[in-house]
């Protein structure tokens, strides 16, 4: 195939990425949230949005299932990148890596003593680096969702997950103990697509640069 697929997990990537596609003249022909359909046409004849969950977007990308994808930081770190050209960071669905323990937990002198940590997280690898840098002792549990609910039902001492306006943890009287880094989405590339489609593709990757000056 010669034209352009795009893939995109539907939610606020699918709603951030929107106005970016704009600027390129790309205008998806339906809305995910409301249309059933996992291959979505658009204004342009030679471009479609594939609907991937969010973990699956570089793999995807990376066997050239689809061109182009947006993709946030914290699945790319625990996909590794392999095979993908990353050139942008589109500043869009920002959030932030932290560390969260219930309230009244005493992190801090745990740390301190050496405590050995039982952590449960989706982001392993994010998490065994961050722990390993600081010299701290960790258990992992591996958790596919609702990480918050992990320490009040005691099955970890701590959590590593994503915070954005601080709602869910606070909701859950969790509190953030601990800044792992700063969290964005970016645009990832087949590479061979980056070869073969320079043409169709060259313009698009501007538009989004233009796009994402614009509203830095
Ligand atoms: O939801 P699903 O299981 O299908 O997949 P997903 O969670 O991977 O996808 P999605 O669409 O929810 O998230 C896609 C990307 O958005 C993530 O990979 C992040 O890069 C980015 N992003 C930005 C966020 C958030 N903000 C965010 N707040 N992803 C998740 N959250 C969750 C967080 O895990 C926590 O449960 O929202 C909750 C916290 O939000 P606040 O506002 O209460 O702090
Ligand atoms: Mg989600």
């Amino acid at each position: 195939m010669n034209g352009i697929t795009i893939a995109l997990s539907k939610g606020r990537i699918f709603e951030e990425t929107l106005p970016l596609l704009a600027a390129a003249g790309i205008v998806p022909a339906e809305n995910p949230e409301t249309s059933r359909k996992l291959i979505i046409g658009t204004n342009r004849p030679d471009v479609r949005v594939v609907i991937v969950r969010a973990t699956d977007a570089p793999t995807y990308v990376q066997h050239g299932a689809a061109d182009l994808g947006v993709v946030g930081k914290d699945v790319l770190i625990e996909h590794g990148g392999a095979g993908l050209y990353q050139p942008l960071d589109l500043k869009i669905a920002k959030c932030r890596m932290s560390v969260a323990v219930p309230a009244g937990f005493d992190y801090e002198h745990a740390v301190r003593q050496g405590a050995r940590l039982k952590i449960a997280t989706k982001y392993t690898k994010i998490a065994r680096e961050h722990f390993a840098a600081k010299g701290v002792h960790v258990d992992l549990i591996k958790l596919y969702g609702s990480m918050e609910l992990a320490p009040l039902a005691g099955l970890s001492d701590a959590i590593v997950d994503l915070v954005s306006t601080g709602g869910t943890l606070k909701a859950n009287n969790l509190v953030e103990v601990e800044h792992i880094m700063d969290i964005s989405s970016r645009l990832i590339v087949n590479q061979a697509s980056l070869k073969l489609k320079r043409e169709t593709l060259g313009p698009i990757l501007d538009a989004f640069t233009q796009a994402v000056e614009k509203n830095a």
